[in-house]
């Protein structure tokens, strides 16, 4: 069943109707889920129309339908990519054996916690989000922003469906528990550290949507690959939806840019800060900061937990058929390990770098992004050059936490560090231009003075679309 039937209260192509039980039990947890959105979603714009894209079905051309929807109207489901033929696990120590329809007994423990965690990164970013609706630059930005809220707020739903679906009562109690914490939340808050950061300005959001929700990309590919069927056909669905959150926050940190240069241009010997446009070395500062803190959501290093997985054959590498070799027994990775203030390369066991060999396909990724945001400073003449903050910068997570590096990753003392920290992060200075440039925009093609309009609308609609109907 490739159609999804919206007849259903919860929309789904998992037949969910022939298994009463559970249809019951996510039908409880629904409401629940829409009392959430509304406490903790998107503020104020719940009774607006917002053009936002729907799957219909789950194949590739499943995506073309746009429809306005308020927000809470959204039809939030459960979409699985269809079955292969007799799936195989495909690396570990079970590789080439049929792949698990039912959670294997002795990696249950294993297996709840990784979909634990990759659900509760997804209302953990609505959360962050929250309030960014009142302060968007433009309408075309408002409604990106919203669709990527709802899609994350259905990986939520992708996951909770295998929670109920396959781990009984304590799936339930973890499904509860997702709509529970809070991002930010000293008591309650979310698991991984960079989810409970604030996000309350565009700046941040694009850089989150760049490389936060890559790292959303990366850990769904390396989870796409498991052994355990039912969290692998969710994970592949989900990949389809994370391409467009990685686009909003390419393009919009490369709008920013294109804004600041052509203030540049007009206003050679001007602060850009005083034609309203945001400094390219502090648009650098705020690419350092996401990019650190998401470095860290790969785990540590070397990392049993990693090895544990691999071997079990529930969590991946990403891409794992372009590999030759899928037990990665008798393979090492060298790494830098930092001890005694010195670097020195070490060799460990290949299967207990997983989340490092995890972690280089994603920095390369980031290193193409940051070129292209170069690129759009050349095409119009402005001599800047961005960087990719090196991997042991300001990590909190791993071999280089506790430890202080610059951006080149090269080690310094703790008063090197607090000497220049000011030119490498965001300083309060900063965050408060920054803050003060958040004034919404709300008419139709119309956008902030510090972002430049898109190149391309959606869906082929005019400039002046009216995405949100406010
Ligand atoms: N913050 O052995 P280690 C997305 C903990 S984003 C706080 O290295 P492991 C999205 C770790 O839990 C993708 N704690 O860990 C994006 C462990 O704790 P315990 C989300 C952290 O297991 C944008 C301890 O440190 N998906 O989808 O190898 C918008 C030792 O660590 C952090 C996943 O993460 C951290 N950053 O690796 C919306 C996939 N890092 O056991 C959505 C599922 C580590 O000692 N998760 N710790 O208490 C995993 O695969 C793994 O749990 C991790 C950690 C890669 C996160
Ligand atoms: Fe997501
Ligand atoms: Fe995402």
């Amino acid at each position: 069943m490739t159609q999804i039937d919206y007849s259903q209260k919860i929309p789904n192509n998992v037949d969910l109707g022939s298994d009463k039980r559970l249809q019951r039990a996510l039908e409880r947890w629904q409401p629940d889920y829409i009392n959430w959105w509304r406490e903790m979603g998107p503020t104020n714009f719940n009774e607006n129309d917002v053009y936002l894209r729907t799957a219909v079905s789950v194949e590739r051309d499943g995506w073309a339908h746009f429809e306005e929807v308020k927000m809470p109207d959204y039809r939030w489901g459960i979409f699985l990519t269809p079955h292969q033929k007799e799936p195989k696990i495909g690396f570990g120590d079970h590789e080439g054996q049929d792949a698990w329809q039912q959670v294997p007994g002795e990696y249950r423990n294993w297996l709840k916690r990784l979909i634990v965690t990759q659900a509760d990164t997804e209302p953990a970013s609505v959360e962050q989000q929250r309030l960014l609706g009142m302060t968007a630059p433009s309408l075309y930005d408002m409604r990106n922003l919203f669709q990527v809220n709802v899609e994350e707020g259905r990986h939520l739903w992708a996951m909770v469906y295998v929670l109920h679906r396959h781990f009984g009562k304590d799936g339930r109690e973890e499904a509860d528990e997702l709509l529970q914490r809070r991002s930010g939340n000293a008591d309650h808050p979310r698991i991984l550290t960079t989810f409970n950061e604030p996000c309350e300005d565009w700046l941040s959001f694009f850089c989150f949507t760049m490389f936060t929700d890559r790292d959303g990309k990366y850990q769904l590919l390396s989870l796409a690959e498991s052994g355990f069927d039912p969290l692998a056909r969710s994970c592949r669905f989900m990949l389809t939806e994370e391409a467009h959150h990685m686009f909003v926050g390419q393009t919009g940190v490369a709008r920013v840019i294109r804004r600041t240069c052509e203030v540049m241009n007009e206003f050679p010997h001007a602060d850009p800060r005083e034609h309203g446009a945001i400094p390219l070395d502090l648009i650098q500062r705020y690419i350092n900061f996401w990019a650190s803190s998401s470095l860290d959501l790969f785990g540590a290093e070397v990392s049993s937990n990693s090895a544990n997985f691999f071997a079990a054959g529930i969590k991946g590498r990403a891409y794992e058929d372009k590999y030759e070799e899928h037990t990665a027994m008798d393979q090492f990775y060298e790494f830098e390990r930092f001890q005694n203030g010195r670097l020195t390369t070490e060799s460990v066991p290949m299967r207990n770098a997983m989340n490092e060999v995890l972690r280089d396909g994603y920095v390369e990724e980031n290193l193409k992004g940051v070129e292209y945001w170069n690129r759009e400073c050349e095409k119009l003449g402005i001599d800047f050059s961005f960087r990719y903050p090196q991997r042991r910068f300001n990590r909190t997570i791993g071999e280089y936490a506790g430890s202080r590096f610059d951006l080149q990753g090269i080690p310094i003392d703790e008063d090197g560090w607090n000497s220049q920290v000011n030119g490498w992060l965001p300083s309060l200075e900063d965050k408060a231009y920054v803050k003060s440039l958040m004034q919404p925009i709300t008419e139709r093609g119309k956008y902030a003075a510090w972002i430049a309009p898109p190149k391309r609308s959606i869906n082929g609609q005019p400039d002046d679309f009216e995405y949100v109907k406010l």
